[in-house]
């Protein structure tokens, strides 16, 4: 289905028009739901939204030109250039393509345009270090060991039942990852920003890297940073915008060999600390669908800002049109900073606040501008699908268990139906009120979504909770008693997979455990 936009609209990307159609659009899957929140969102554009499931092809469904910016044309490039955004900690909802009306994301949103959203991408793990070594080595967990950031039994341990699983926090040497892959073959590899998995990404096939060290995130902001290795200018410059004109050199010095830039700004993830001239627009703005943190949100929008910089480059430099670029973040909002809704909890917990991203890939003339799809992806789908993107083979013997969604991107197919899976043998301190419990985030466990239905096993008791995310997006109602059949087909699917992944669940009782 295609509606071609008016011309007004393109020219205003800001337009109400454009932004209502466009959250009409994500949130088609759960109209009464989202009119209960705010009605606005649900507005009657007279655009009926056709969604395709897990088993069709995406569609394009209106068509509109970059409204901002034209680019010169390169010189000739045999291999596209590969652009892999990944923000720490933001969430489903803290951007403007998202919905948001209260973070201002316009240059991301712009980028989001220009290209296919994903309503029903996923992290690989619910915090920084496990999703990123799945994003990094295409995958699951149970192949690298990272279930989690340092240690496992976080948490007191009177309240935990089982001793967990060991944590890995080094990625092995021998995993070979998409950055070394992409260097083998030709590419200019860069880090700017975040890297989490060992003490120097430059081991591990970045021939340039701008700040990225095991640390997963900055003592400060502003100078001194510490944890990572970089130094500021001068007193008051942040480390976001630093990083951003460390990218900007890089980008400079490529000339026609393609390139790898894996930016991974340390922003939005804590500490949170206001730019300063943004804060009072924020704290005299009301608050949206439960978003409201103006500190945070001048960190949204100034990253933001650093975003727009770089396309800016990219455009003038010719580049841009010979680029792919993935945006998305590592795992969910922080559920005392920001709010997923209508998505449940946050960063640490594997319900939906937790792991589904904010998601989009463009790239011109090849993905159609305005596009969206449903179709379950997830961080390990990128590394095959960078791979097939830049035609080069995959590394042999090496087990990829993302696929390549570049059939969907391009409108010319789309990919095989496939369960989704998260393990977790660990424990992470911090619940909240929309966690399993107000304890932990979470505790020793694994989950699966096959179709809409999604189990969530807990080992501590083997407890289920069945969700049909159709329906309830919000996970407020548990079928395992309900839904015999669909709990019993989800855990043969789950067990399967724990087989064959080699998945530990931990099953020795901790002696410290008080049974409350
Ligand atoms: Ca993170």
């Amino acid at each position: 289905m295609s509606r071609k936009l008016a011309k007004s609209e393109i020219e205003n990307p800001q337009s109400e028009i454009l932004s209502t159609l466009y959250v009409n659009l994500l949130f088609s899957k759960q109209p009464a739901y989202l009119n209960k929140i705010n009605p606005k969102l649900m507005g009657n554009t007279g655009i009926r939204t056709i969604t395709t499931g897990l088993t069709g092809l995406s569609l394009v469904i209106c068509t509109c030109s970059d409204p901002v910016n034209s680019s010169k044309k390169a010189g000739p490039q045999k291999s596209p250039n590969l652009l892999l955004i990944n923000i720490d900690d933001m969430g489903w909802r803290d951007v403007g393509f998202m919905g948001s009306e209260y973070y201002e994301t316009p240059n991301i949103d712009s980028l989001a345009r220009q290209g296919m959203i994903f309503t029903n991408a996923y992290a690989t793990a619910a915090n920084s270090a496990p999703s990123r070594a799945c994003m990094m080595t295409g995958q699951w967990t149970p192949r690298h060991r990272i279930y989690t950031v340092d240690n496992s039994d976080r948490g007191k341990s009177r309240y935990r039942k089982l001793i967990p699983t060991t944590n890995n926090t080094t990625l092995s040497d021998d995993n070979i990852i998409i950055a070394e892959v992409l260097k083998s073959a030709g590419y200019i590899t860069c880090i700017a920003g975040k890297w989490h998995l060992s003490e120097n990404p430059q081991t591990r096939g970045f021939d340039v890297n701008i700040g990225g060290c095991h640390a997963g995130s900055p003592g400060s902001y502003y100078p001194p940073y510490t944890n990572v290795p970089l130094s500021a200018p001068s007193g008051d410059y942040c480390l976001t915008n630093l990083i951003m004109d460390k990218t900007l050199d890089f980008i400079r010095t490529v000339k026609d060999k393609p390139f790898f830039l894996y930016y991974a700004p340390y922003a939005v993830h804590t500490p949170i600390q206001p730019v300063k001239h943004l804060l009072t627009k924020y704290q005299n703005k009301p608050e949206w669908n439960g978003q409201n943190n103006a500190e945070y949100a001048t960190m949204i929008e100034n990253l933001d800002t650093q975003i727009g910089r770089l396309v800016r480059l990219l455009k003038e430099t010719g580049l841009f049109d010979k680029t792919l670029i993935i945006f998305t973040s590592d795992n969910g909002g922080v559920f005392n900073i920001t709010k997923n809704r209508p998505l449940r909890a946050g960063k640490g917990s594997y319900y939906e606040g937790g792991i589904r991203e904010p998601m989009f890939a463009c790239w011109s003339g090849k993905i159609a501008p305005g596009s969206i799809s449903d179709i379950p992806v997830t961080n390990l789908d990128f590394f095959p699908t960078l791979l097939d993107a830049a035609g080069i083979d995959r590394p042999s013997g090496k087990i990829l268990d993302g696929q390549s969604f570049l059939p969907v991107l391009t409108g010319k197919g789309t990919i095989s139906e496939r369960p989704l899976f998260w393990h977790f043998p660990v424990y992470l301190e911090g619940g909240n009120n929309e966690t399993q419990d107000t304890i932990f985030r979470t505790r020793p466990g694994s989950a699966v979504r096959s179709g809409y239905w999604k189990l969530i096993e807990y080992f501590e008791d083997e407890d289920f909770e069945l969700y049909n995310l159709e329906d309830d997006i919000g996970e407020k109602t548990n079928q395992a008693s309900s839904n015999p059949k669909k709990l019993h087909e989800l855990r043969i699917i789950l067990d399967q997979w724990r087989q064959q992944t080699g998945a530990p669940v931990p099953d020795q009782i901790n002696p410290e455990f008080q049974d409350l």
